[in-house]
């Protein structure tokens, strides 16, 4: 599955809060292959390669979930992902379709 996502990094490894400066929200052409959701900056092309801006913004989802962030109302179509090590992340959507998507994507590899 593909398509862009915005994120917002909320948690740390082992939930730690992340600090101010680096909680702002950011858009990502991201990727799920296999148990890596891969974020990517800039322009999309099938054939491009992954920086290591783009290998630093993979996120496992091995024993993660996501979960749709009803008590989150400053965007809409927003969802969460926990990761196997605490991390958090806040992801929205184009459109609740599309969020609707990647939770059950995430949720069943
Ligand atoms: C963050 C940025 C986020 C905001 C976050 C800020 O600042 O403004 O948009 O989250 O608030 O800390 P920075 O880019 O300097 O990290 P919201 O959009 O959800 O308000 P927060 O610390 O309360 O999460």
């Amino acid at each position: 599955k593909t398509g862009f996502l915005v994120r917002k990094v909320h948690a740390d490894c082992d939930g730690k809060r992340t600090p101010r400066g680096k909680r702002g929200w950011k858009t990502f052409y991201a990727v799920l292959k296999g148990l890596v959701l891969y974020l990517q900056k800039g322009e999309y092309r099938p054939d491009k390669r992954l920086s290591d801006e783009d290998l630093k913004n993979a996120v496992s989802i091995h024993h993660s979930l996501a979960i749709r962030a009803t008590d989150y109302h400053k965007r809409p179509n927003v969802f969460y992902l926990r990761t196997a090590d605490w991390r958090v992340y806040l992801f929205q959507a184009p459109n609740a379709e599309q969020m609707q998507s990647w939770i059950t994507r995430i949720n069943t590899v």
